[in-house]
């Protein structure tokens, strides 16, 4: 029975009872509540394995005014009502019901179901927000053709929108008026939206490769127009991009995107009527960085891109997120790819992995791609399911080749077209196109953990023996992991990094394997795992003479950075372990010098590429490396070695800023954005030896900047530099931009992500300050995401204050948005990678947390991360 929150198990799975062919839904917006009523065309399921006459709804948080089955009031039908839904019972074989609710928009702080941002009343219903608005049976399963009328105040809410075509619109009483909308594909409720504002909105139009003509419209509230042509370019360069590469043309007459302020998350697919994060839309070159246009540019895409992968064909059941998610991620990097850096953008989805999932996938929350079991659905879209998810998408790219790839989606595509199916129909779906046997690949979903790859290349007479071999950690509840089939990308240079044996797709499927090569007439450098053929740590020891060969010749970028990650990272960790023995640290090694010489004198031509690569590894990254994480020695480690290459290579690196600075007016593209890249990278190692000259050339960088991406790296080099400059540029930014709440965001970053002074007791501060409002998830995800992440010292500091202050925000939020406080309250769940004292203070804010009456999603966080 689903009237308690409990756990959900794939296995349990079952076809509805009941099928809902079409939906017709009236919204009735009035100023202190809505009416929903809903008109059902219902059918048994014939798939059903009885002919019940029982039928769960789904519904919560609302009112429920009546319910009618075929015409007649049908309460009686009611047998069960909870906190969760109705049990209806004595159904007939085919029906229509009528359910009639009230629900309350202006109250909702959830941001799931029908709730209010700012001026605008807007939906969000994955995963089960629809059944806040009416009940229904909430899942993905259901496919309906809906139509829909809206009905509002006309002067309040002059933009009524929902899916698909109006196809009718009027006044509606004494300052009211209205609007129908049909959607002529079945979906499932998931993919419903409404909207009701006044709202701005900016049009153009795209037309597909076969003629039809498609209206693009963006909305948002007033003002913001100049911030959403970039949205509008990237909508239509996703859409030539999926016709060109995958040859999936949009299949409606509009397409709608609503920006609004307050979403627990980036975008939303909504057929037709994608509702997005205004930090996801808005991109204007004095309020947004490079970042941000990069973001913009992606996520649109990738909610774009979702109307084929997720829409057309969606998941039975939410065990099989990533069916829609992995290969929409994997859809969106090979967009980004074609669209900036290749290299760089590579590199920054393989540190998200580095840095986010593999701890993930290591700690209390580590789940496989294809769940087994859930609590709360809201807890699984994690980084997990999205983007090792789309690594795996990945895997089997490097398997099938680029071209028979897409092709094997094309027949995916076509042969569930309108179906709701499972990632077990893909995976059959590719063997069908391209007659491989991927039954052991099918690992990869049903497992967690990061497999370890090690790698002992063994060279005599000529020929090269590679042998490898996997081990994968246990994670909870798998404590033996199979063999994965591990495609590694291998190529072999000579001792002038010349390439020696092109690069070619070695596949380990046992747990050691060996690779011969043969006719070598010299001992070979191998590269391995090139572009992260696959999502694995590698235990690879090298000498730093073949690093830096490799630095400097590897024609795979991933690979080149790496070797020089790898450089980095041998030194840090003798430098961590120095710090902690008390012992005098480190200075530069040979092999470091040489290759940030070599970088600084024989750059790389990708200059975003050359950035990545001057950059140290995150202190997360070092972490690793570690049994457990002793924060204050991995900061200081990496400030230690900063500060080394900041001094050796001074002169160098201001003769780089010199080379990299420019009078030309802001344009976002690869070359310009990769420049100003270098001049971030360049002016933060400088930064760290606060002398007046860099002081001086920060607050001139501030001052003259023309854009929000050199703006920023001004402000981030002047936070290592406490004093007056400092101050007084914060007070400039904060007035420049205090109508502007996503660029005040930055300036909330800024505030928390700084290394003198008590940043924890700043958070509290700005917590209390009423220019903002600390229920807006930007805002809080800005604070405390901001300090979490960007200022372990001050989060992890030796008071516990930072664990408490974090305590204190999951139970606030848990009272008005738990996805939000779970989110948080995930953030202290890795505790016990830690070292003392920091592995006791994150326990007990958790135990702290464990004492409140608290929402299913934060109790199953709380319980995860306590669990023995
Ligand atoms: N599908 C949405 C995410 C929904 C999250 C619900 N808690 C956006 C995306 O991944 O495209
Ligand atoms: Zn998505």
């Amino acid at each position: 029975m689903s009237n308690e929150i409990r756990r959900k198990y794939r296995s349990e799975y079952q076809p509805a009872a009941y099928l809902v062919s079409d939906i017709w839904l009236d919204f009735d917006i009035q100023a202190d509540h809505t009416r929903v009523t809903a008109r059902h065309k219902v059918r048994r399921n014939p798939a059903a394995e009885q002919a019940w006459s029982d039928w769960w709804l789904d519904g919560r948080d609302m009112q429920l005014v009546s319910l009618k089955v075929n015409g007649d009031n049908a309460e009686d039908k009611i047998n069960e009502h909870t906190s969760q839904g109705l049990w209806l019972t004595d159904l007939p074989a085919q029906f229509e019901l009528e359910i009639v609710t009230i629900i309350d928009p202006d109250h909702n702080l959830s941001m799931e179901g029908f709730y209010r941002s700012g001026s605008i009343l807007c939906t969000q219903c994955e995963a089960t927000g629809f059944s806040r608005m009416t009940y229904f049976p909430d899942r993905p399963d259901i496919m309906s053709r809906y139509a829909t009328r809206i009905e509002a105040d006309a002067e309040q809410f002059p933009v009524l929108l929902s899916n698909g075509n109006r196809i009718e619109a009027g006044q509606a009483g004494p300052g009211r008026h209205y609007a129908v909308f049909a959607d002529p594909f079945a979906k499932p409720c998931y993919l419903f939206a409404v909207v009701a504002g006044d709202l701005s909105v900016v049009r153009d139009q795209y037309t597909t490769l076969s003629g039809h003509d498609v209206a693009l419209s963006l909305y948002t509230e007033h003002g913001n127009e100049s911030q959403c042509y970039h949205a509008m370019a990237s909508l239509k360069q996703a859409m030539a991009w999926d016709e060109a590469v995958y040859g999936l043309e949009y299949d409606l007459d509009v397409f709608n995107i609503v920006a609004v302020g307050s979403f627990n998350m980036g975008a939303m697919e909504n057929k037709s009527l994608n509702i997005f994060n205004t930090a996801c839309i808005f991109a204007h070159q004095d309020t947004a960085t490079d970042a941000d246009f990069a973001r913009v540019r992606d996520v649109v895409a990738h909610e774009y891109f979702h109307n084929y992968t997720g829409n057309r064909v969606t998941c039975r059941d939410w065990f099989q997120l990533s069916l829609k998610e992995g290969l929409t991620v994997f859809r969106e990097h090979q967009f980004a790819m074609d669209h900036g850096s290749p290299g760089a953008t590579r590199i920054e989805q393989v540190r998200l992995m580095r840095d986010i999932q593999f701890p993930e996938d290591a700690g209390p929350r580590a789940h496989p791609v294809c769940p087994e079991s859930y609590v709360q659905m809201d807890n699984f879209y994690t980084i997990t399911i999205y983007e090792k998810g789309a690594e795996l998408i990945h895997m089997l790219a490097e398997i099938l080749g680029r071209e028979h790839f897409i092709q094997a989606a094309r027949h995916y595509l076509s042969k569930h077209d309108g179906q709701a199916v499972t990632i077990e129909d893909f995976i059959l779906a590719m063997e069908e196109a391209s007659e491989l046997n991927l039954s052991q690949f099918r690992h990869w979903y049903s497992y967690a953990g990061t497999p370890e790859l090690q790698v002992r290349p063994q060279y005599a007479d000529g020929q090269l023996d590679l042998v490898l071999s996997q081990h994968t950690p246990a994670t909870p509840g798998q404590d033996d992991k199979p063999d994965f089939d591990i495609p590694v990308s291998v190529a072999l240079f000579d001792q002038a990094g010349r390439v020696m044996k092109a690069p070619r797709t070695l596949r380990l499927s046992q747990k050691q394997e060996s690779f011969r090569f043969s006719d070598l007439n010299e001992q070979p450098v191998p590269s391995v795992l090139r572009g992260m053929s696959a999502p694995v740590r590698v235990d690879y020891p090298r000498s730093q003479d073949e690093l830096s060969l490799l630095m400097a010749h590897d024609t795979d970028p991933v690979s080149s950075w790496d070797a020089a990650q790898s450089l980095y990272l041998e030194l840090l960790r003798q430098t961590v372990t120095a710090w902690q023995q008390d012992q005098s640290l480190p200075g530069l090694n040979q092999g470091i010098r040489r290759a940030v010489h070599s970088l600084l004198t024989t750059p790389p031509t990708d200059r975003a590429l050359l950035a990545e690569m001057l950059m140290l590894p995150s202190a997360m990254q070092i972490g690793q490396v570690f049994e457990a994480m002793d924060v204050a020695a991995l900061e200081s480690a990496r400030d230690h070695v900063k500060l080394a290459i900041a001094r050796e290579f001074e002169s160098s690196l201001w003769q780089l800023l010199e080379d990299h600075t420019t009078q030309r007016s802001y344009v976002f593209n690869q070359q310009e954005a990769g420049r100003r890249r270098v001049v971030a990278v360049a002016l933060d190692y400088l930064a760290s030896l606060d002398t007046p000259e860099v002081r001086k050339y920060a607050l001139a960088l501030y001052k003259a900047a023309d854009n929000m991406t050199d703006r920023m790296a001004a402000l981030q080099a002047l936070q290592q530099l406490p004093g007056d400059n400092r101050q007084a540029a914060w007070q400039d930014f904060a007035q420049r931009f205090a109508h502007y709440p996503l660029v005040m965001d930055k300036w909330l970053r800024l505030q928390v992500t700084t290394r003198d002074g008590d940043s924890v007791a700043r958070a509290r501060e700005l917590l209390a300050d009423s220019r903002f409002d600390f229920t807006n998830p930007n805002r809080i995800r800005a604070l405390i995401g901001g300090l979490v992440r960007g200022n372990p010292l001050a989060f992890h500091r030796q008071d516990g204050t930072g664990y408490e202050l974090v305590a204190d925000e999951v139970l606030r939020l848990d009272q008005f948005n738990p996805q939000m406080a779970a989110a948080i309250a995930g953030l202290l769940a890795p505790w016990r990678r830690y070292t003392q004292p920091y592995a006791d203070g994150m326990k007990k804010a958790l135990e702290r947390i464990n004492q409140s009456e608290l929402s299913a999603n934060t109790r199953e966080i709380i319980d995860t991360s306590l669990a023995a």
